[in-house]
């Protein structure tokens, strides 16, 4: 029997106890049932929760995470910081980008993250040229997602321009191309890798990269229910281009151009005004917030209390993987916020008080709807993918129930996640992703490689 026994389960009702989950050999919830008794045989974890979705990431920038923290002769910025990154991704092999993807995405796992939305703009190759099959190293970041067992939502990037108003890609760029037709050949050719782990979606990198006609185009031609992602005033140099191009902010504009629902995902969001604030939220876009990488590029702070007063959703992405835990992500989220406002306990409401609980489930449920995938909740027909965290630790000693999250989110850096299932499939047992040793043995071989160009 795929089974196991919660003794507390966090279920879209709240804490539950005695909760008997079952799954199929699908990797589906079959059956979610509190107040049961344990069979005999199924194995018993003390605290259940489900896991984590990521929902931006570039896995490559892994390999980049340490070397970047250099002054320059000049104040350094998110723009320095990107044609360093440029630099660095213009070497890299497809398989290299499997090796470093595969590390990334067991390190997630073993911090709770189950799922993640990759955000895929390395497709040519060093010369610029499109691989022999188009879809190349996203079909390698997929290879990466299954031998580490994490879901996987791959968003093929378009990236035609440099700027506003159709500016010519730089030749640091020429790894990135794609225009409207070469994104839809790549998301054909990977239709055959869609299964309960696996979903495949669309990302116009930016209104910088990607023109409005050109969104249009691949939007009209994709199925309906495919999540669409995009990149939007993280700094505030891009709202400054977009304003004299356009004579709006960028989501204005955005807004303006396009039918934005809630299959869209607007990664990052960072520099809003009120209107845009209501804006969002109303049309039920997700806002993807990505808080240490927001930090250590020097992006700014999402106006998060006015967005959850708006009632706008949101989630969390690791992005650049300065961290790849999503503790840190929703500590960081939610200091931000005091820092910023001088008070504490932002990220709750009258009815979720506890900052923890209300942090964990309504990022999931964002992260949920922007993977397009059957997340969000332990729940029959969810996929089952869950954390099991670790009772015998200290920062769970004597705690109350309604304490667990605040405890796992708020105290202390010891990793708190002790087993992972992911699609019904153990992944990490007693801290250890099953294939860690492998996966980091590759990637240090890719590192090597990488450190000696
Ligand atoms: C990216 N990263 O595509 O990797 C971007 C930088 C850009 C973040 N925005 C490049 N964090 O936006 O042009
Ligand atoms: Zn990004």
């Amino acid at each position: 029997m795929n089974a196991l026994f919660a003794r507390h389960a966090l279920l879209p009702q709240g804490w539950c106890r005695d909760v008997l989950l079952a799954w199929d050999a699908a990797g589906d919830l079959t059956a979610v049932t509190a107040n049961a008794e344990p069979p005999a045989g199924v194995e018993v974890a003390e605290y259940v929760l489900p896991g984590m979705v990521n929902l931006h990431s570039h896995a490559f920038q892994r390999a980049l995470g340490g070397m970047t923290e250099r002054a320059g002769e000049q104040a350094d910025s998110f723009w320095t910081w990107r044609d360093l990154m440029y630099r660095f991704a213009r070497q890299i092999t497809p398989e290299q980008i499997a090796s470093i993807a595969a590390q990334l995405f067991a390190e997630c796992l073993r911090h709770g993250y189950t799922a993640v939305c990759e955000f895929h703009y390395l497709q040519r190759d060093a010369q610029g040229a499109l691989y022999a099959r188009p879809a190349e190293t996203a079909e390698k970041v997929i290879q990466a997602a299954r031998l580490s067992g994490i879901g996987i939502t791959m968003l093929p990037v378009l990236y035609s321009h440099a700027g506003f108003g159709e500016q010519p890609l730089k030749p640091e760029q020429a790894r990135f191309r794609t225009d409207a037709d070469d994104v839809l050949h790549i998301i054909e050719a990977l239709a055959p890798l869609r299964d309960g782990q696996t979903e495949v979606g669309f990302a116009p990198h930016s209104l910088r990269a990607a023109s409005v006609g050109q969104i249009r185009e691949v939007v009209a031609a994709l199925p309906p229910e495919r999540p669409v992602h995009i990149h939007i005033a993280e700094q505030q140099g891009e709202v400054r281009q977009c304003l004299d191009f356009s004579g709006r902010r960028p989501v204005q504009y955005l807004y303006d151009q396009l039918d934005v629902d809630g299959r869209w995902c607007l990664v990052h969001a960072t520099h809003l005004q009120p209107d845009e604030v209501v804006q969002m939220a109303a049309s039920g876009a997700v806002a993807g917030l990505c808080p240490t990488t927001e930090a250590n590029l020097g992006d700014g702070l999402f106006p998060l209390a006015e967005f959850i007063s708006a009632g706008g959703s949101f989630g969390i992405g690791s992005d650049s993987h300065v961290s790849q835990s999503p503790v840190e992500e929703l500590r960081w989220l939610e200091y931000g916020q005091r820092l910023l406002r001088q008070q504490r306990n932002i990220a709750a409401t009258p009815e979720q008080r506890q900052v923890g609980d209300y942090l964990w489930r309504t990022a999931l449920q964002g992260g949920a709807q922007a993977a397009g995938r059957k997340l969000g909740a332990l729940a029959p027909g969810k996929r089952a993918d869950l954390l099991v965290l670790d009772d015998a630790h200290v920062n769970l000693a004597g705690v109350a129930l309604a304490d667990v999250l605040g405890s796992f989110l708020f105290c202390g850096n010891d990793n708190l996640v002790r087993d992972v299932l992911c699609g019904g499939q153990w992944q990490v047992r007693h801290g250890r992703h099953l294939a860690q040793d492998a996966i980091a043995a590759a990637y240090k071989r890719t590192l090597a490689q990488l450190r000696a160009l």
